[in-house]
């Protein structure tokens, strides 16, 4: 009964059409969000309350600063500064215990814009906000009066730079300090993985007089835009818990304290042996704690990326790494955890599991849209899978990891700002599509169609792509869907153009390159695969032929540079890889 029941099996198998490569599509979850058109002003992070108070007035003639007390001018550099401006009043309100750090009010009228905050960072919110209206006004010369009242849910908003691979450029560095202070973002770590001073083998010497020199101006240009410039050490590889190794971790911490560094993160990811210990990783940041970090005021909390930061492999018992540390850490030691996987949703059930045991909220790390382990994508896609509900109860804060091409991480980062400020009003769709237009401003629409085709890193943490578009089997559509892909492969071919020539931004056109010319590639074979059903429809076998061969030849010469540089690989090479297979003449 049982040898029928497989064999019957196994003939309606064999009879059944070959799988291709559209069936093996994983069904990922749609990118939640929607576009909100016709918006009038546009500030990113989205403010939490925002009236429109009635009437409009004129920025155009830029911002009288005389009534702006002296110690915070600098943080005003963004605006036009004009004594026939609108005047601009700064009202300092003592912080009391329960004020939440960087809260600002903002009440634009036709009399002027009166800012009032807790502190400096309150003040510099509100001219960020401030220096947004008056840039993305839809007609400059007139923005609508409003009420706003904001501040940030969660206490770290940044950027780990903690990927494997070329670190960032000193100069991509200095511009992503300025991006993020744009978006209200306030932490960066300084971790790449590839950068000999911050792991082994070099991490207790000093660093060499001009990679010196860099960091203490990334640290004036990060204090510029009100960031905290965290430097991270990773001694875990090779440490040896003696008081010899305890001293040189102190004496590089004093010299990068003397470059200007005034907060500090240790690495233990990602190690075997004798550093992964956790009694021994508990007490030697305990007493860095003591005999640095509170032994000079300046410096901020101590941060920790424990061995144990995915529930993946995180011991889940009294014994494993993340109880001792809740019963051995200083409680005002963060600590980092990227949740259920390396690569994970920001979810409550892993946040959770983490905080009973660490006993503090911890400090989410998200791989994303890091691209170190798939480095032939490049992950340019919402950021989503964040839930929106999360407070600063579950968590302290949310630092992305990016891709080692800095300018393409931009995009994620502006979202993460915006999700890190105000998670409940997070919408992952605008937010990103809102990105696109700031990272290409002379091709909004080019970069997004480029985009939404680089998405998947085909590993690990999957993710949506080429939703906009339905692919199909080449004996089984509907006209529309057969056009619609047209046009989208017609958007595609001529986006790196655009990109190149009108973006606006030639950094990031730069980095983007070898994908353009493979986008432009793929385009090509996707229009000549929709062709090839054409013909084969049709019935001139001679053209279909021809057609084919054409195709075919075409796929292969370019298989090796698009292997290399990748993009629609979750939707649109597999459309084109099953037309060939299916229509492929019989030998
Ligand atoms: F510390 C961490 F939170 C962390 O994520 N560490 C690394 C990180 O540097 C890297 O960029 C990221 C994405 O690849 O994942 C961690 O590195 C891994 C982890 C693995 F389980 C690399 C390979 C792995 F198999």
């Amino acid at each position: 009964m049982k040898n029928l029941l497989l064999c019957s099996l196994l003939l309606a198998a064999a009879t059944c059409s070959a799988a291709t490569p559209l069936d093996s599509i994983p069904a990922l979850e749609p990118v939640p969000g929607f576009i909100v058109e016709n918006r009038e002003i546009t500030i990113n992070p989205v403010p939490v309350s925002m009236h429109y108070t009635g009437g409009r007035t004129d920025l155009s003639r830029g911002f009288d600063l005389s009534g702006v007390p002296a110690q915070y001018l600098s943080d005003f550099a963004g605006l036009k500064n004009s004594v026939n401006g609108i005047p601009v009043s700064v009202n300092i309100t003592p912080a009391d215990g329960e004020q939440i750090q960087g809260r600002y009010s903002l009440k634009l009228s036709k009399e002027g814009a009166k800012i009032t905050a807790g502190g400096r960072d309150g003040v510099f919110y509100a001219v960020c906000t401030l220096r947004e209206i008056a840039a993305n006004a839809q007609e400059p010369q007139s923005v609508p009066c409003v009420d706003i009242d904001d501040y940030p849910m969660f206490k770290f908003r940044g950027v780990v730079e903690g990927f494997y691979g070329t670190p960032w450029s000193h100069e991509t560095r200095l511009s992503i300090l300025d991006h993020m202070g744009r978006y209200k973002m306030n932490s960066y770590v300084y971790g790449p993985k590839d950068d000999p001073y911050h792991n082994v083998p070099d991490w207790r010497k000093p660093y060499p007089a001009d990679e010196a020199a860099k960091i203490s101006e990334l640290c004036s240009r990060a204090e510029r835009n009100h960031i905290n410039f965290i430097w991270a050490i990773h001694p875990g590889g090779d440490i040896k818990w003696n008081r010899e190794d305890f001293d040189l971790l102190l004496a590089k911490f004093e010299a990068m304290y003397n470059l200007g560094v005034r907060q500090f993160a240790v690495f233990f990811d990602d190690i075997q042996g004798e550093g992964t210990d956790s009694h021994k990783q508990a007490e030697l940041l305990n007493s860095l704690n003591r005999e640095f970090v509170r032994a000079k005021p300046d410096v901020k909390h101590l941060i920790v990326c424990p061995t144990d930061y995915s529930q993946a492999w995180a011991g889940k018992g009294e014994n494993g790494q993340l109880a001792i540390y809740g019963r051995e850490l200083d409680k005002d030691i963060e600590v980092f955890w990227t949740g259920a996987e390396v690569c994970s949703d920001v979810v409550r059930p892993d946040r959770d599991f983490v905080n009973t045991r660490i006993q503090r909220p911890s400090l989410t790390w998200w791989n994303f849209p890091v691209s170190d382990y798939c480095r032939e994508n490049l992950q340019l896609g919402p950021s989503y899978t964040l839930d929106t509900t999360l407070t600063s109860a579950d968590m302290s804060g949310i630092l992305t990891n990016p891709m080692e091409h800095g300018e393409a991480s931009k995009a994620a980062m502006y979202s993460v700002a915006d999700y890190g400020w105000n998670p409940a009003a997070y919408n992952a769709l605008d937010s990103w599509q809102r990105s696109m237009a700031v990272q290409m401003p002379g091709a909004p629409e080019a970069y997004a169609t480029l985009a939404i085709h680089a998405c998947d890193p085909q590993k690990w943490y999957r993710k949506n792509e080429s939703w906009n578009v339905e692919v199909f089997d080449c004996d089984n559509y509907a006209p529309e869907q057969y056009e619609r892909l047209r046009q989208e492969f017609l958007k595609l071919k001529a986006a790196p153009a655009e990109i190149l020539s009108h973006g606006g931004n030639p950094a990031l056109a730069a980095e983007l390159a070898p994908w353009l010319m493979q986008a432009v590639n793929l385009a090509d074979r996707g229009l000549l695969a929709l062709e090839l059903i054409r013909l084969h429809e049709s019935g001139d076998s001679t053209a279909f032929r021809a057609a084919y061969d054409r195709l075919k030849l075409l796929n292969d010469i370019q298989q090796p540079g698009y292997m290399k540089h990748r993009i629609g690989t979750l939707r649109l090479q597999p459309f084109i890889t099953a037309t060939l297979q299916k229509l492929a003449p019989e030998k």
